[in-house]
């Protein structure tokens, strides 16, 4: 029974050589042109970095009956379940494998085991202001983790650069396991009162968390959190939270250091924070039209966003060009789990009118929702209402994607990220004449 930590050590050298092989075949090839556009475009499109978990396509989809965890793979969840469990995807994207059901256990187990969080780090949330978003507490609490970094420790004891994946792979496995105990105080803190209970080595990750929450003896709840940990895990490299860790590791900045940065960028409306942008512009718009409103009185409503000059949460994307498998994935969950809740019949119905509203008002190159579309009404419905909480999960999930490739960036002695930029009178000066 190998354990995550044996078999990377396995595949790092045989990666190592293919890296190499492919360098050496490849690697003076061009790559396609680069236009002036895309630097000033939010460099959409442009082929610049090596992200390993996962590739999206703009047509990509995963059919979850090829998703890893869910029934018939090996990783699939408890008795009774039939959502996949994050484990059981953490082994996918650090390794390329589907694990074991034994192997997914003993990393339900680790995590349990390294999930306490320093005493220091509990004072920093409770003293933390319960008007201070949940995203900013999330982001300072991991930032403080670095304190304890195995990484850190070992850069300034002179570690080799060959042994950076091992302190990197211990600190990602920190970061990951401790997590739960994380959200589950600032949840408390802001919005909830008493003790935090204590994680069960017994219990899978997801289930941990839904305890936390205060959700633990919901089993719905509880498959709900192993569905949307593993779909909000990575989501290939160029996203803003992925990319920024990514970055920030590459400094040789610790894995704490570097996903505190990716939180940050998860905390910006356009990516993470959209999960609760959508729930409150769902609520305004409940407020002012009121349920079981008619499609004439939601089709205005989205016009009077538009023409305010705001993004209509939950709709477009920089890469997909049609629905978001995620948000399917969530549909699907709902109608088996809550068909009759009005606030999914209302997402419903704005998926019925939204895309062609975007479509007419010319703009957005994708009209078709995004993850961020589906995931608020799920925790709604549940009970978990407070929606400057939903990027907090999202965080939970991200670090999973961001910690695997920090893993691998690190095995593979990715360099300093360090590209060129260009002033406008520069790109003007260049391009004189031709
Ligand atoms: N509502 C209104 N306008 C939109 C829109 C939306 N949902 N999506 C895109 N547009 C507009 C853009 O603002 C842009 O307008 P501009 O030319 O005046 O600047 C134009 O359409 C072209 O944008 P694009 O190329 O289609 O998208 P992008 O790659 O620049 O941005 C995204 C992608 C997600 C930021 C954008 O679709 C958006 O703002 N959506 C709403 C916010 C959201 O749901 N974010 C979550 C995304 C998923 C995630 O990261 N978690």
């Amino acid at each position: 029974n190998t354990t995550l930590k044996e078999r990377l050590a396995e595949l790092i050298p045989l990666e190592l050589e293919n890296v190499k092989r492919v360098r050496a075949e490849h690697g003076k090839k061009s790559f396609g042109p680069v236009i002036v556009d895309q630097l000033y475009g939010g460099m959409r499109g442009l082929p610049a970095l090596i992200w390993d978990g996962s590739v999206l396509d703009a047509g990509y989809s995963f059919p979850r009956q090829n998703h890893p965890g869910v029934p018939g793979a090996p990783s699939q969840g408890p008795p009774g379940g039939s959502e996949p469990l994050p484990e059981g995807l953490f082994w996918l994207l650090v390794t390329g494998e589907v694990p074991t059901q034994e192997q997914v256990t003993e990393l339900s187990k680790d995590w349990a085991a390294r999930s306490a969080i320093p005493e220091f780090v509990e004072e920093i949330l409770d003293r933390c202001p319960p008007t201070l978003h949940p995203m900013s507490q999330f982001s300072l609490a991991v930032t403080a983790l670095n304190h304890n970094s195995a990484f850190a420790k070992a850069y300034q004891d002179g570690v080799s650069k060959k042994e950076y994946w091992g302190p990197t792979f211990e600190d990602s496995m920190d970061l990951i396991a401790k997590l739960p105990n994380i959200a589950g105080r600032i949840y408390r803190n802001v919005f909830g009162q008493g003790k935090l209970p204590a994680i069960d080595p017994a219990k899978d990750y997801s289930h941990n968390l839904a305890t936390l929450l205060g959700f633990g003896d919901n089993h719905a709840f509880v498959e709900l959190m192993r569905l949307y940990i593993t779909i909000h895990s990575d989501h290939e490299g160029g996203n803003v939270s992925a990319h920024t860790g990514k970055l920030v590791g590459s400094a040789l900045s610790d894995p704490f250091l570097a996903f505190a940065a990716s939180l940050n960028g998860l905390a910006g409306p356009l990516h993470g924070l959209a999960n609760q942008e959508v729930l409150i512009w769902l609520s305004k718009m409940q407020a002012k039209i009121g349920e079981n409103a008619s499609d004439e009185a939601v089709k205005e409503y989205v016009w009077a966003t538009l023409k305010g000059g705001q993004v209509v949460p939950g709709y477009g994307h920089a890469v997909l060009r049609k629905t978001d498998p995620r948000y399917t994935a969530q549909r699907e969950f709902a109608l088996k789990h809550l068909p009759q809740d009005p606030l999914f019949k209302l997402v419903g119905q704005i998926y019925n009118i939204v895309p062609d509203i975007l479509l007419e008002a010319g703009k957005a190159k994708n009209p078709w929702p995004n993850v961020d579309a589906h995931s608020g009404v799920l925790l709604t419905h549940y009970g978990l209402t407070q929606m400057q909480f939903y990027t907090v999960l999202f965080g939970v999930s991200r670090a999973f994607g961001v910690a695997a490739q920090l893993i691998w960036d690190r095995a593979l002695g990715a360099p300093l990220e360090r590209p060129k930029s260009y002033s406008t009178a520069a790109i003007d000066k260049i391009f004189k004449g031709r």
